[in-house]
């Protein structure tokens, strides 16, 4: 009996160490709360490096004082989304006071972008400085200025909530800057920080190691890639956006990103051929120095073009021998030359780059007029360094201010940022590429002066803009709905291919799952697949496919998320774009302090062009007769946009 017992316990132990060497890395449970970093420590050991989070304790979820106050006083995303798109009247009130204005601004840019604020001191000092202000000003009322009281609180109060971080290191830091991990390198390294041929990663690939893809929820395998876009991203019938999106900003969309999302596949899908990792106008200059010397004139810093029929159009491969991307059928002289060697695959495309050529020679012209003494490189250079400026103006202005559905009126204004600790520097996170395909916004079918073009017929058709003219492709885009991108279902057959691949991509480099993304950017963690969609019958659906919410993948999870009411996409997308997005277009050099000023730009004039800039004026100062221009429909021409608006908010 003894030697039974003793041979039990034998077993026993032999057991116990074999389930201890095997065990699981304990990093697969993402046992750091807060953004703590967790670290492997020996065969199953970890730790969670807390620094500058504000938590402390084993799995940093232990609050310090200024970050319970923190957390306790910012406004939930919802609550603030809410705010924003509604109460139209008190916006108006707001927009007419600059300074509240430029506050929000810059609310909306450190909130989301970044930095870390200034100290508890500072924030003393600073309301030091503003009852000094007030009592040498005599524009008060019973002793108090009204204006620097209602300025103070308003001051103080977004200090508090933006900025604990003073006090304590609790504050959003978003965006990491300098750049950390990328799809190699899960710690950091200075490989990791040095090759810019890898895309970023804000979160480090799930560990090798896991027993699940996902870390240890969900099952052994994610579900079949075709069947999942098939049955929740495939179009039945087309959705069209509530906020009435149209094709000129779907199109928008896709030449402004197309400068810093080029995916080498060479290399893999977490490498980039886009070095400039931001807005650096390669889609219109070219990425080399050899591509760039091609498309240009050497004359008064212009570009090389073609007169087609009175319109300026960019040159043909004839006169610029680039590579490009067309059909083999296509002959020569039709084949466009232009800064991407994508671009000719869309009318759409081949359109902005025609407008972005037009208004480059444009600002040429004018800068020669103001400074006949420099020379075609001065011209070249000082003109893109504006166009560079009238997209970031444009993109925040009327692109992000669109896309918003914000009554606040957001300002481009770089000054905002120099009292803040920036980074005037960019890397595009693979991350922020998956999230923006929003192919859900292609419509079936492309209608030109009334005429409809289906896809085959539409893609290399470079006839579509040399017959109709930039000035017909802006009228017809400007009045076509554009898909709605969040809520599902809403992805057209012949680019759901697009979709397929991407997931199959996020699998590749091993993304962490959707909910370790919200935490990352300080939303609360989903709880059910019916919290997610905000209905029942596609989240048992998604349930029974991936088995555990914390299983769901990032991009179908964006798509599937509910949208806010009325609105083109959701919570997520908005909340996690905005971020990358901001700090893409604000970490631009030319929004630094040493930059930021008139001479950068050839002067007053210069500077004025980049600070008026906007969608429309780049379109009407480019041809004969101005259209309609904007980045949704108009509001009356056709019941399709009233409908539109009716379109339940949880529609899947
Ligand atoms: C995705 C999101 C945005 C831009 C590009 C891709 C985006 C940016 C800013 C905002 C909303 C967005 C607003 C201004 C914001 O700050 O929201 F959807 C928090």
């Amino acid at each position: 009996m003894e030697a039974a017992r003793i041979i039990f316990l034998l077993v026993l132990l032999c057991f116990l160490k074999m389930t201890v060497t095997t065990a699981i890395n304990p990093c697969c449970y993402y046992p750091c709360q807060n953004k703590g970093i967790c670290v492997n420590i020996g065969k199953d050991g970890y730790e969670c490096d807390c620094t500058r989070t504000g938590y402390y304790g084993v799995n940093c979820s232990l609050p310090y004082f200024w970050s319970r106050i923190h957390k306790f006083l910012k406004p939930s995303p919802s609550f603030m989304h809410h705010l924003l798109t509604h109460y139209q009247w008190f916006w108006n009130i707001l927009d007419g006071i600059s300074f509240i204005r430029d506050s929000l601004m810059r609310y909306v840019l450190t909130d989301v972008s970044i930095n870390p604020p200034p100290n508890l001191l500072n924030f003393n000092e600073c309301r030091c400085t503003l009852l000094n202000l007030s009592s040498q000003n005599n524009l008060s009322i019973a002793g108090i200025n009204l204006v620097n009281l209602l300025w103070t609180t308003s001051k103080i109060f977004l200090d508090m909530v933006i900025n604990t971080a003073h006090s304590s290191p609790a504050r959003s830091n978003l965006i990491p800057s300098p750049p950390t991990y990328n799809s190699d390198y899960d710690y950091l390294s200075w490989e990791g920080y040095s090759n810019v041929t890898y895309f970023t990663r804000l979160l480090p690939p799930v560990p090798k190691d896991c027993p699940t893809p996902t870390g240890t929820k969900g099952y052994k395998e994610l579900p079949d890639v075709k069947f999942l876009a098939e049955e929740f991203l495939l179009r039945r019938q087309f959705i069209p956006d509530p906020q009435g999106t149209n094709l000129m900003f779907a199109f928008f969309a896709q030449h402004f990103t197309h400068q810093f999302f080029r995916t080498d596949f060479n290399k893999g899908p977490g490498f980039t051929k886009a070095l400039g990792h931001g807005v650096d106008l390669s889609h219109i200059y070219g990425d080399s120095l050899e591509r760039q010397h091609q498309l240009r004139l050497f004359k008064d810093g212009k570009l090389k073009y073609q007169v087609v029929n009175g319109e300026v159009l960019p040159p043909s491969m004839k006169d610029v021998p680039i590579r490009m991307k067309y059909p083999d059928v296509l002959p020569v002289e039709k084949r466009l030359a232009i800064g991407n060697d994508l671009f000719g695959l869309l009318p759409g495309l081949m359109m902005y780059a025609t407008i972005w050529l037009r208004e480059h020679n444009r600002v040429c012209d004018i800068l020669k007029h103001e400074h006949p003494t420099w020379n075609d490189e001065q011209l070249f250079q000082t003109t893109r360094l504006i166009l560079i400026g009238e997209t970031i103006k444009i993109v925040i202005e009327d692109y992000v201010q669109h896309l918003s559905g914000y009554y606040f009126k957001m300002t481009f204004n770089p000054e905002l940022l120099f009292s803040e600790h920036f980074q005037y520097r960019n890397r595009i996170a693979v991350e922020f590429n998956h999230l923006y395909h929003w192919h859900p916004l292609m419509p079936d079918c492309f209608i030109v002066k009334g005429q409809e073009f289906a896809y085959d017929n539409f893609i290399f058709n470079v006839d579509i803009l040399m017959k109709f003219g930039v000035e017909a492709l802006v009228e017809s885009f400007a009045k076509q709905r554009a898909g709605r991108i969040g809520g599902g279902k809403n992805i057209n057959k012949n680019i759901l291919h697009v979709a397929i691949n991407l997931i199959e991509y996020g699998r590749q480099l091993r993304f962490q799952p959707f909910n370790q993304y919200r935490k990352q950017f300080g939303l609360t963690p989903y709880k059910s697949f019916q919290e997610l969609t905000g209905e029942t019958e596609l989240a048992a659906k998604l349930e029974k496919l991936y088995g555990h919410i914390d299983a769901m993948e990032f991009y179908p999870a964006l798509l599937l998320e509910a949208p806010y009411e009325n609105a083109i996409f959701g919570q997520s997308m908005v909340e996690m774009g905005a971020p990358f997005s901001l700090k893409g277009l604000m970490g631009n050099p030319i929004c630094s302090p040493d930059y930021w000023k008139p001479s950068t730009f050839g002067g007053k004039t210069g500077f004025d062009i980049v600070n008026t800039a906007t969608l429309k004026k780049l379109v009407c100062h480019n041809v004969k007769n101005c259209p309609y221009v904007a980045f949704h429909v108009p509001h009356n021409i056709d019941d399709e946009s009233e409908r539109g608006k009716k379109e339940p908010s949880t529609e899947l």
